[in-house]
């Protein structure tokens, strides 16, 4: 089990429990029937630990567990990636069986990391040992069959959520395509439809005969059980603690975080509502209501970029459209890649290595079933790096190409590292990479690589303004609700009896949503995103929407850009290429305030940078909202 990526903060061991899933964002594990030899070794050297409390032996366990971690990272990985681009019952099989193994190791390491708690430790290895405890993404206790029962549950619940078919007029429709259409459609009924059979899949029967709730709530139980044997209140609180900071601390910092950017989404969500009622009336939108779900644009209203022909200004109208650009020019989905590709190589990083290409899944393969939702691959610790994507030639996998390559760049960046630290300095630095690039696709950028002619004046400003807060600001809240779900689940405040109104009153508080049709304490909606049978964390994403802001400004002001932060593209500046490769390198061996303060001299998260961005639409949009009531 190796996990390297995004998915997993702290650690190598984390991943195993969602070797199924690890096809999340980015991450992987391993270990070789070749090296079964060197695992012996490994545990032996971990066994000797046992009793042991001096330096030396702190020194000998960490170095069994790395030694472990980076064979059976590589060979999970490999295993993760076979099943995750070509499910089958053979392939699921494989996955979790390398899944329970991962996982049982993980805990016992977890475990034996206790030992060296009160020991005096130079702060590496202390590092290190925090890192093996908080490893595993999902525990489970040490009772024998626990992690086999956990692994089996969460295959299923992976697989479950990849393969779900659905169907439209009486024919099957693909999931990425449906993903697709709540982009384009705009016909409330059909977009109901669309969304309704998209959530039916959770609940309906699994190959096991029951559904994903069920296989949820026990997934729940038998994790928790396994955190609290290694000293945690919850599974929730393990996830919280991967922060450098004391958990409640990080759930207030988060609190604080979304304190600062919840203005402009309160007047995003009131202009929006107010463009959406023009176009669907009182009947479909009233005034006074949350917004219904199904007219963002998104599967999840996540982000609304797909509306913006709905609510931009018109007299601002940046003047081109991404999309249309990308296919009047001929792009292909490899096309799209080897330009975000040429970004990198822009700002000095060395270019893909030639298995990326030969063995990434670029598009959707035709013949067999995989999983869709993009991630981002490191298989053997170095250069295997590797996206797996169903690409489409349109801007939001224009910006998800960059999202991925980001994830690749800095798992290359710190290979050197201990496996222990080859992850991102927090979760969220990890999806900020490849975002942070993309905020510098800007009008400039797109006429230097020959995509746009004519550069939009600045009247246009309110429409590009427009067009990433629909996608970046929109998200915030729901960044943060998906955890807050999870932390409350978790935690036992809420139940299988109450998960889906839990989820609604989330929905409901944070992003002023509404489900189109009424939902049953027997749906199970959560599961109809990706991360949630998948376990991923989620908060990363809300975070990393703080941070690529910071470091684009940060960027921009070390290329001293003088103008504003939208129009500012780094492509080229190999000197900002070079300071954010140092903090890229650090991968998780320090404390993540240090990354920090080496690209962006601050030791703070904070979000003036997003506020300093969108002021302009920020003015705008009070302008826009003065008569009219705001709020749900
Ligand atoms: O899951 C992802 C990436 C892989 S780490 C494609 N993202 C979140 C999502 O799709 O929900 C990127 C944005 C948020
Ligand atoms: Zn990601």
């Amino acid at each position: 089990m190796r996990i390297r990526n995004s998915k997993r903060p702290l650690g190598v061991l984390a991943a195993v429990s969602s070797l199924a899933l690890v096809a999340a964002c980015s991450e992987q594990q391993t270990a070789d029937d070749t090296s079964a030899g060197a695992n012996e070794n490994a545990a032996a050297a971990v066994e000797e630990a046992q009793g042991a409390a001096s330096v030396e032996d702190a020194a000998a366990f960490i170095e069994g567990v790395e030694t472990w971690s980076r064979d059976f990272g590589e060979y999970g990985a490999r295993v993760a990636w076979v099943q995750a681009t070509y499910i089958n019952y053979d392939t699921n099989w494989l996955v979790t069986r390398a899944d329970t193994e991962a996982t049982e190791m993980g805990v016992k390491f977890a475990n034996q990391a206790k030992r060296f708690n009160d020991v005096e430790l130079p702060a590496e290895m202390r590092r290190k040992i925090e890192a093996i405890k908080l490893g595993l993404n999902l525990p489970a206790p040490e009772r024998p069959g626990a992690a086999a029962e956990l692994a089996e549950i969460n295959t299923r619940m992976g697989s479950t959520y990849a393969t779900g078919k659905i169907e439209l007029d009486g024919e099957e429709v693909g999931r990425n395509d449906l993903e697709e259409m709540m982009g384009t459609v705009r016909d409330p009924a059909r977009l109901q439809e669309i969304w309704t059979k998209w959530r039916a899949v959770p609940i309906a029967p699994n190959e096991d005969g029951g559904a994903m709730k069920t296989d949820y709530a026990r997934m729940v139980e038998i994790a928790n059980e396994g955190a609290v044997e290694l000293g945690y209140d919850d599974v929730g609180t393990m996830w919280r603690a991967r922060y450098d900071l004391p958990p409640a601390e990080f759930a207030a910092e988060t609190d604080r975080l979304w304190g600062q950017v919840k203005p402009l989404y309160d007047e995003l969500h009131c202009h929006v509502r107010a463009k959406l009622n023009e176009k669907y009336g009182d009947d479909i939108v009233p005034l006074d209501q949350p917004i219904r779900a199904d007219l963002l644009g998104n599967m999840w209203a996540q982000s609304w970029g797909n509306i913006s022909d709905l609510v931009s200004p018109g007299d601002a109208d940046p003047g081109y459209d991404l999309t249309a650009l990308l296919l009047a020019n001929g792009y292909d989905a490899k096309k799209m890649v080897e330009t975000g590709e040429a970004f990198f190589s822009s700002l000095g990083f060395a270019p893909l290595p030639e298995t990326f290409w030969e063995r990434s899944q670029i598009t959707k393969p035709a013949d067999r079933q995989v999983v869709c939702h993009a991630s981002a691959w490191d298989l053997d610790w170095k250069d295997d790096i590797r996206i797996k994507m169903c690409t489409k030639v349109n801007a939001d996998d224009f910006q998800t190409v960059h999202h991925e390559l980001g994830h690749n760049y800095y798992q290359r960046a710190y290979q050197d590292q201990s496996v222990l630290f080859q992850t991102g300095a927090n979760g969220g630095f990890h999806e900020a990479i490849g975002d942070m690039v993309a905020l510098s696709i800007t009008p400039d950028y797109l006429k230097t690589i020959g995509l746009l002619d004519d550069i939009p004046d600045a009247s246009a400003d309110v429409g590009l303004l427009m067009n990433t807060a629909l996608e970046k600001i929109a998200f915030q809240p729901f960044g943060l609700l998906m955890d807050k779900w999870r932390w409350q689940v978790f935690s036992g405040e809420l139940t299988p009896e109450t998960y889906n109104e839990g989820w609604w009153a989330l929905r409901t508080q944070y992003q002023g949503i509404r489900p189109p049709v009424e939902r049953a304490a027997e749906d199970f909606d959560p599961g109809g995103k990706y991360h949630i049978p998948g376990n991923v964390s989620y908060t990363r994403y809300f975070i990393a929407n703080i941070l690529q802001f910071q470091f684009h400004k940060a960027a921009c002001d070390m290329a001293g850009w003088e103008g504003p932060l939208h129009r500012c593209s780094v492509y080229g500046a190999k000197e900002i290429g070079e300071k954010f490769n140092a903090m890229l390198e650090m991968g998780a061996s320090k404390p993540w305030p240090e990354a920090l303060e080496a690209f962006t001299g601050t030791r703070e998260m904070d979000g003036s940078a997003v506020v300093e961005y969108f002021a302009p639409l920020m003015d705008y949009l009070k302008e826009q909202n003065k008569d009219r009531q705001c709020g749900w």
